[in-house]
């Protein structure tokens, strides 16, 4: 049953001046919406009721309806989300929400600077995971390519995770301009955020995926510098036409210590099942640890290899997911 289809259908009758929305910036108290058929981009304030259980974010879809004493709008309904990008707040156990309704994460990492950091992208891999949301990696900046890292293997990494990967440059002279084309019809009719490190061209590659009507604020890295600039402040979402894209600001690491150690290995698909080979169940996958699956894996075959770089990751992240104690969660 589709109860977003219901809710609208209810409200219609009640207020038929009602409309739906989507909303692009939201604040504390005040939301810019685009309301949907008319494609108008309007402001509107929230039922207090509403911000009380649940703040709305970038992506919902809400109803409006015109304010009598204002020439704002006022949103009466938050729809039910199809899915959230979210981290818990580990002392108040709150869930702090960025954006929701999306159909792909597009994962922005830079291949020359900022550099690649592999296990950010498995970081952010593990949240999509949890997230529930597909993933799409963008190796951006292939312009300026040179080896830095070994890309043949990472690709075939993302190919065992079954994860799809771009080969991108914003240059338009670059032979990897062409990939933006690509990557345009497969974001086609779908709602997609860029998620990466500042500096690494989420801002820049919206803009070039809008053919260049879309100017937003993109930063040059400051010589010497290769962290980004921080250059995108707010979440927001853009329309293009064809599709929509949140573009939001870069985070220099991305915590994942609100994920319990039980719900990780959950993060982990490809790894699960390999878990349950190891000869003891709580099994800490070391070299000293008997019995283990992994000690018996061979590094010259490329699968292994990969398999063993994904434990890597998973312990890396599991140490910090034991930092919080049981009691906090
Ligand atoms: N050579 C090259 N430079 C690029 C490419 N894409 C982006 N850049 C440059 O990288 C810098 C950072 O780009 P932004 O688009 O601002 O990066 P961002 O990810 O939005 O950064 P934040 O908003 O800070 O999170 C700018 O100087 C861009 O011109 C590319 O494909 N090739
Ligand atoms: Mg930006
Ligand atoms: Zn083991």
């Amino acid at each position: 049953m589709d109860v977003n289809r219901i809710c609208t259908t209810f409200s219609h009758l009640w207020y038929l001046e009602s409309m739906e929305a989507k909303i692009i910036r939201s604040s504390k108290r005040e939301f810019d919406c685009l309301i949907l058929d008319k494609k108008q981009e309007v402001k509107a304030v929230c039922l207090r009721e509403i911000l009380k259980k649940e703040h709305p974010v970038v992506g919902d879809k809400v109803l409006l309806r015109e304010m009598e004493s204002d020439d704002r709008f006022e949103i009466y309904e938050v729809c039910e989300r199809q899915n959230e990008i979210f981290r818990r707040i580990v002392r108040s156990r709150k869930k702090k929400v960025i954006a929701s309704n999306l159909d792909a994460i597009l994962i922005v990492t830079s291949v020359s600077k900022p550099e690649y950091k592999p296990f950010l992208i498995d970081r952010y891999i593990t949240r999509t995971v949890q997230w529930n949301i597909p993933a799409i990696v963008i190796f951006n900046k292939m312009d300026e390519f040179d080896n830095q890292f070994d890309l043949e293997f990472e690709k075939k990494k993302f190919e065992s995770l079954g994860v799809n990967y771009f080969e991108i440059s914003n240059e338009v002279n670059s032979r990897y301009f062409s990939q933006v084309e690509d990557l345009r019809s497969l974001l086609r009719g779908k709602t997609t955020i860029c998620l990466g490190q500042s500096g690494v061209g989420k801002s820049r590659l919206i803009s070039s995926l809008s053919g260049g009507e879309i100017e937003l604020l993109s930063a040059r890295l400051a010589k010497g510098v290769e962290k980004g600039a921080h250059t995108t402040t707010w979440a927001e979402l853009i329309d293009l036409g064809e599709f929509f894209m949140v573009d939001s600001p870069g985070v220099r690491t991305l915590s994942i210590a609100d994920i319990s150690p039980d719900e990780l290995i959950e993060c982990f698909p490809d790894l699960e099942p390999l878990f349950g080979q190891c000869k003891f169940k709580d099994c800490r996958h070391e070299k000293k640890s008997k019995g283990c699956y992994f000690n018996e894996l061979n590094e010259e075959n490329l699968e292994d290899l990969i398999t063993l770089h994904r434990l890597h990751a998973y312990k890396k992240m599991r140490e910090e997911a034991e930092t919080i104690p049981d009691w906090q969660r």
